[in-house]
């Protein structure tokens, strides 16, 4: 049986005491043990930001690439080894900005990978400019006047080209945040879920403006009907709207036509080194 202390990481977390981050790595691995995912299982994957260090803080396979770049790579990990778990973890500039190009692709691919956008609408780590997410007239570090771009519609983009699941999370409301997690683990496919984390630094808007600002969808919303969803997605925010807006079973998986072919169910063995063979790759990087 998985626990959550098998995630226990040594490495210091370096966001800021009270970052909603953090809200997102408990929750994430709570989500994990309850769908019963040992560390070995999982692969995480990211580019750079604040958000991208969430896999430094947990015991898993790893690979910590370039700005943006995560996507691909987790793409591939996914069709070479299909037995574990790709998770991206990211941010909205990482992902949006800087990966857009991976982020509209990988939509058209369909992998069988789970990618959470950490977004906070600011580029943190690099202290404060704007992001593709930030809402029009609101000032940052580049632009004192006011941004003057509409922000990306990314659950739109996502929902247009069926992503096999599109949700919105609120990193303050664990409870759903955890069930999302879960559920996007669980579906076969491209899962996305852009998860609003405030940065409690760079943001000129208080928690209390999210709070009152994000709102569950209505339960009634049925996460099969695409076009109700893309109108979802339209509506001007805020209120920032949160749940499953989409969810699809009918598009092949990427990489699934290329194993059977082959005849293979995957690329690649997994290796299971002793603790001191471990030790000893890492003595050549001290
Ligand atoms: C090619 C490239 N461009 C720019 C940078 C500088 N840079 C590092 S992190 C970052 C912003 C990350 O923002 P986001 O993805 O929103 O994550 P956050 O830090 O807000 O969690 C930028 C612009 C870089 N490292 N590489």
């Amino acid at each position: 049986m998985v626990e959550i202390s098998d995630f226990y990481s040594e490495t210091p977390v370096q966001w800021c005491p009270g970052c909603p981050n953090h809200a997102i790595l408990t929750t994430l691995k709570e989500a994990l043990v309850e769908l019963g995912k040992h560390p070995h299982e999982i692969c995480l994957v990211s580019g750079i930001g604040q958000a991208a260090k969430l896999p430094h803080y947990m015991p898993c396979n790893f690979f910590n690439g370039l700005h943006g770049r995560a996507l691909p790579v987790a793409t591939a990990i996914a069709v070479a080894q299909p037995n574990l778990t790709v998770i991206v973890t990211t941010g909205e500039g990482d992902c949006y900005g800087e990966g857009g190009n991976h982020f509209i692709h990988t939509l058209r691919r369909n992998p069988n990978i789970t990618l959470f956008v950490h977004n906070n609408s600011i580029y943190a780590l690099t202290k404060g400019q704007a992001s593709p997410t930030t809402p029009p007239g609101e000032r940052r570090s580049l632009n004192p006047d006011g941004v003057t771009q509409p922000p990306l519609n990314s659950l739109g983009i996502a929902i247009l080209h069926r992503a096999a699941f599109v949700a919105r999370a609120f990193a303050l409301d664990r409870a759903q945040l955890k069930s999302i997690m879960m559920e996007a683990i669980q579906c076969r496919g491209f899962s996305y879920v852009d998860i609003i984390q405030p940065c409690i630094t760079w943001d000129p808007r208080p928690l209390d403006w999210f709070r009152k600002n994000v709102k569950p969808l209505d339960s009634s919303h049925d996460p099969a009907d695409l076009k109700k969803a893309l109108e979802l997605a339209l509506l001007p925010a805020p209120p920032i709207f949160t749940g499953v807006f989409f969810k699809t079973t009918d598009r092949p998986v990427f990489g699934d036509d290329f194993l059977m072919e082959m005849g293979v169910s995957s690329l690649v063995e997994p290796v299971f080194p002793s603790d001191k063979d471990v030790l000893k790759i890492l003595e050549q990087f001290r």
